[in-house]
């Protein structure tokens, strides 16, 4: 009986090896990878088994190196099969061309900050708390006696002038509303509907068709202050805007009236304060007028009251230095992210 050589033998599964190999890199789908194990590792007529049967065929002092080499060969062979395997049921992630090393440092953040007029807002809120003032808030949209009649402004006055002002025509409503144009409305809507004692505050936006230029903007915030009790004079209302600027400018500031009108405040001032030097106008106030206290059904012999109305985007320009109020308004990030939030509440 002629033998096979041991030669043949072992190039024949070296070949076997590397076709496997070239197969089953191949193979990219479970279809292609069952052709593939039937064609190598097919227990009738694969390739392996084919090989297994050469065998037989060696020399008998060939046996125990051809057996080596037979065991070595179908051991890579199932190794290729398996990684093969692990490959093409892995789930693919389409978006993904290169490996995760989450061991790297992340993409640094960026973070955001709070708008330099919301950080004045509630850094007044919180001062105002402290000094004993509840937080409150009214409409935007308001109807005529709330925002003029309630605050002794009469139908003849200059200041309902409808160029003066953002009227709306609502259907539901007989005479028009209007965009509020100044925060005072919600001294009337507190009182009218809360007795005395009263201390409150309300910071929101207010409307009127001013042409926008370095100190005015058609949109923009007012903070109202309001106290009524019994025995309060322009000195209480001196002593908390004191109290309140030289918290929220820092220091010593100190605070000047200067005569003035507004027709629900008698007497009425223009409220100036002091600071780094200079006097900077922040808005207007003054004693409650007795006519708005029975317009509400207050008696004016039993409380007296004062009220402020300051503008925000005026205390913040002069907070952080800024020339122009247009700018909180352009959305310029060069320019917001200038005004750190850091510590507002
Ligand atoms: C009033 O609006 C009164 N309601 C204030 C008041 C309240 C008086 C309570 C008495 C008692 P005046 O129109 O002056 O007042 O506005 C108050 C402040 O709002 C001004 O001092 C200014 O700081 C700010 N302000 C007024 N118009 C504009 C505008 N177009 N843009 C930005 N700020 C403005």
């Amino acid at each position: 009986m002629t033998h096979l050589s041991l030669e043949t033998f072992v190039a024949e599964l070296n070949e076997l090896r590397v076709g496997a190999e070239r197969m089953l890199a191949e193979a990219t789908d479970a279809a292609a990878l069952e052709s593939a194990r039937v064609a190598f590792l097919g227990a009738k007529s694969g390739r392996l088994k084919t090989a297994q049967r050469g065998l037989g065929q060696l020399a008998k002092a060939d046996k125990p190196a051809g057996g080596r080499h037979f065991n070595a060969v179908k051991q890579e062979v199932d190794a290729l099969f398996a990684a093969a395997h692990e490959r093409v049921s892995a789930p693919i992630d389409a978006h993904r061309t290169t490996a995760i090393d989450v061991t790297l440092p992340g993409d640094s953040i960026r973070l955001g900050r709070v708008h330099p007029l919301t950080q004045t807002i509630r850094r007044v809120a919180a001062i105002m708390s402290h000094l004993g003032f509840e937080v409150v808030e009214g409409p935007e949209v308001e109807d005529q006696w709330h925002n003029f009649e309630a605050l002794a402004i009469p139908a003849e006055h200059p200041a309902r002038d409808p160029l003066d002002n953002f009227y709306l025509s609502v259907a539901s409503h007989a005479e028009p509303l209007l965009l509020r144009s100044q925060t005072s409305t919600v001294q009337i809507r507190v009182m009218e509907e809360r007795d005395p004692p009263l201390r409150i505050v309300s910071l929101g936006r207010v409307y009127r068709p001013d042409t926008a230029d370095a100190t005015h903007y058609p949109m923009f915030h007012q903070v109202e202050g309001l106290l009524v009790e019994p025995g309060i004079t322009m000195a209480h209302l001196k002593s908390v805007l004191r109290s309140f600027a030289s918290s929220f400018l820092g220091g010593d500031v100190h605070v000047r009236f200067r005569p003035s009108f507004f027709p629900f405040t008698e007497p009425s001032v223009e409220v100036d304060m002091e600071w780094n030097g200079r006097w900077i106008e922040m808005g207007g106030a003054g004693m409650v007028d007795p006519a708005v206290l029975e317009a509400v059904g207050y008696d004016p012999e039993t409380v007296s009251g004062f009220a402020f109305g300051l503008g925000v985007e005026r205390i913040a320009a002069r907070r952080f230095g800024v020339a122009d109020i247009r700018d909180f308004y352009r959305n310029d990030v060069r320019f917001l992210e200038q005004f750190s939030d850091r510590g507002q509440a």
